[in-house]
């Protein structure tokens, strides 16, 4: 350490003492410096210099099938691990292939750090081989980024992505062109930041403020976000809701943000929420949104019925004061850290007087909601209307099975679908870092990669993923890569032979017209091709041997083997995404005219509902 001293500031930014040594050199010592011991990707002679010194510096490369992979396994790493995932890849179409990752990693708030190689300096601008203009792509789907613009700033740019990722909580991108990979300087390797210096709890009179609001509260409810799991405040949620007696929703697709099997657990907003805390929120006199932006998504009116508690006062504590107050107006809004804004809270509201209040209707909803959702499973979408059909299962209900099966620490991450999105209410954690779904980037085919690079940073946990066929087919030609880099995890495929979620849409409102979203799967199923691909499958169709196959690929994923469970179910289908956004359609020309529809479908249902191709 060349800086040493009482100062935290010094010590945060502190270097060692500068060597020379070759670029390349100087980006690997600054990747280990960061503890990167993995990073994804595929081979190019674009970085070779650099990579050809991995293993030694300590670094695993996991090569995937596609970049898409890559960045979804390092998001899916980072995610787990709350560490900065790493993904790197050749420049031009290699670089392109990140795009979808990255923006899905941009809607998980997640440190991913996208290196990217460019076309060399002297050539750029020629139109030679695999020059794309790599920093327009990025621009909006990145926190930062960041061009090592001269050959000497390698370390300096390759620590700053790290650092800007992990205090902005999202991914950066590290644009390098290729030559500058070769050549010596004198290095100065910067030590990583300790990023819990950077965090505060947020402007005390706003927190004061907030304290006096809840201990006055007669129906206080705490509302959990993502900031919970990233900022690992859960000891503190609790701590504050078991003070103050309040009911825990958690926001949409952040089931792992609060334990499900506490008692004052209500369960996640959102779509195919939990009625429980929709009803405690339409109660609430004063909402603590903790840790979250409260995007638009988790709070659209649900099953019919708005919740959000338009005359409640909101408190808001986000760690991204731009993200304050943006969707939902809020009546004091905190700039801080989940954890800390949390603690100090506790501490503001005891002083403040505040005792913990009697709340039997917590209990009544909770109970409430186990019952409905109970008999929403057994009838399905459509009441029953296939239970007679053999071969196929109502999705409800293989999800039901599932989620009977599910083990204690298990991670999980869902894809786009609409068995995937209707999985939401049977998907319940005692434990943070445990649910990975595709965020508000909402791209299919984000499941398996990203349930496998959870799996690298975790491996003593078990790694599930969920997928619609449809999405399956994205992505499953990285079961190749669980093979070959004897990553082993457990991909549940849902086999409805239709790109569900959009179909609905047409069910609804396009007169059962079904274009583009009928497919036909592969004769060997999905479970017999990931056999010939080398790993393991298991074709179910009833769902009472859902849990016993789920229970045997666990076992094998224990065992280091992954083996893909496929479940055959009929066509029906949940509520639409995105009943926000559509409208029945009107045509004008007397050539389309019988396309015009005056009214949303009388079943809800498609019309080949049980149809098995
Ligand atoms: C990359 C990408 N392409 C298209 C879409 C639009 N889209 C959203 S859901 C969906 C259907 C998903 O079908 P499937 O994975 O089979 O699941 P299911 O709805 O049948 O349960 C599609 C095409 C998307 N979200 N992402
Ligand atoms: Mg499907």
């Amino acid at each position: 350490m060349r800086v040493t001293g009482p100062s935290t500031f010094r010590r945060a930014f502190a270097t060692r003492a500068p060597e020379l040594m070759s670029n390349s050199e100087a980006f690997v010592e600054t990747l280990a410096a960061n503890k990167v011991e993995h990073a994804f990707g595929i081979v190019g002679s674009a970085f070779m210099d650099a990579l050809d010194l991995f293993p030694r510096a300590g670094i695993r490369f996991i090569s995937t099938q596609h970049e898409q992979g890559a960045a979804h396994m390092a998001d899916g790493y980072a995610r787990a691990s709350n560490k900065a995932g790493v993904c790197i890849a050749q420049n031009g179409p290699g670089i392109t292939n990140f795009v979808t990752g990255i923006g899905a990693a941009m809607g998980a708030h997640s440190p991913v750090i996208c290196i990217t190689p460019e076309a060399g300096t002297l050539t750029k601008g020629h139109g030679g081989f695999q020059e794309v203009d790599q920093i327009p792509m990025f621009s909006t789907i990145t926190k930062a980024q960041y061009h090592v613009n001269h050959p000497a700033r390698m370390a300096e740019f390759t620590d700053l992505a790290f650092k800007t990722a992990l205090r902005t909580r999202g991914p950066t991108q590290l644009n390098i062109p290729r030559d500058y990979f070769y050549g010596t300087h004198k290095f100065a390797i910067p030590e990583p930041l300790d990023i819990s210096l950077t965090r505060t709890p947020g402007n005390m009179t706003q927190l004061q403020r907030a304290a006096q609001m809840l201990a006055g509260a007669k129906k206080p409810v705490i509302l959990a976000g993502g900031g919970v799991v990233m900022g690992q405040a859960v000891a503190e949620t609790k701590a504050l809701a078991e003070l103050l007696g309040a009911p825990v929703a958690v926001t949409y697709l952040h089931n792992d943000a609060f334990p499900c099997d506490h008692p004052l657990a209500v369960g996640p907003l959102g779509y195919q929420g939990s009625k429980a805390a929709m009803a405690m929120m339409r109660e609430a006199d004063v909402v603590l949104a903790l840790g979250t932006r409260l995007g638009p998504f988790g709070t659209l009116p649900q099953y019919g019925e708005s919740y959000w508690p338009e005359h409640a006062q909101i408190i808001q504590v986000e760690l991204d004061a731009d993200k304050i107050g943006r969707v939902k107006p809020c009546d004091v809004g905190i700039a801080g850290d989940a954890k800390l804004a949390a603690a100090e809270l506790v501490k503001l509201c005891a002083e403040a007087g505040a005792k913990r209040l009697e709340r039997p209707e917590i209990l009544a909803a909770q109970q409430m909601w186990e019952k409905e959702l109970g008999e929403r499973t057994m009838a399905g979408e459509a009441g029953s209307v296939n239970e007679k059909l053999d071969g196929q299962m109502i999705p409800r209900m293989a999800l039901r099975e599932l989620q009977k099966a599910m083990p204690d620490n298990a991670m999980v991450a869902t894809d786009i679908g609409n068995i995937c999105s209707v999985s939401n209410s049977y998907l319940t954690f005692k434990e943070p870092q445990s649910y990975f779904a595709a965020m508000t980037f909402g791209n299919c085919g984000y499941a398996l990669p990203t349930v496998m690079g959870a799996k690298v940073a975790r491996p003593d946990r078990p790694a599930i993923s969920y997928a619609g066929d449809g999405a399956w087919g994205m992505s499953f030609m990285e079961l190749m890569t669980c093979m070959r880099e004897g990553i082993a995890v457990t991909p549940v495929v849902f086999n409805n032979r239709q790109w569900g979620a959009e179909k609905k849409n047409q069910v609804l409102w396009f007169g059962d017209r079904y274009v583009g979203t009928n497919f036909t799967n592969p004769p060997a199923g999905w479970a017999g091709i990931a056999k010939a691909m080398g790993v393991e499958g298991i074709q179910v169709s009833h769902a009472d041997q859902v849990g016993d196959a789920f229970k045997k690929a666990l076992q094998m994923q224990a065992e280091g083997k992954t083996c893909v469970l496929e479940l055959m179910v009929n066509r029906e289908l949940g509520d639409p995404f995105r009943r926000d956004a559509m409208k029945l359609p009107q045509r004008l020309l007397q050539k389309y005219a019988d396309f015009t529809e005056t009214a949303e479908s009388a079943t809800g249902q498609p019309v080949d509902v049980s149809e098995q191709r």
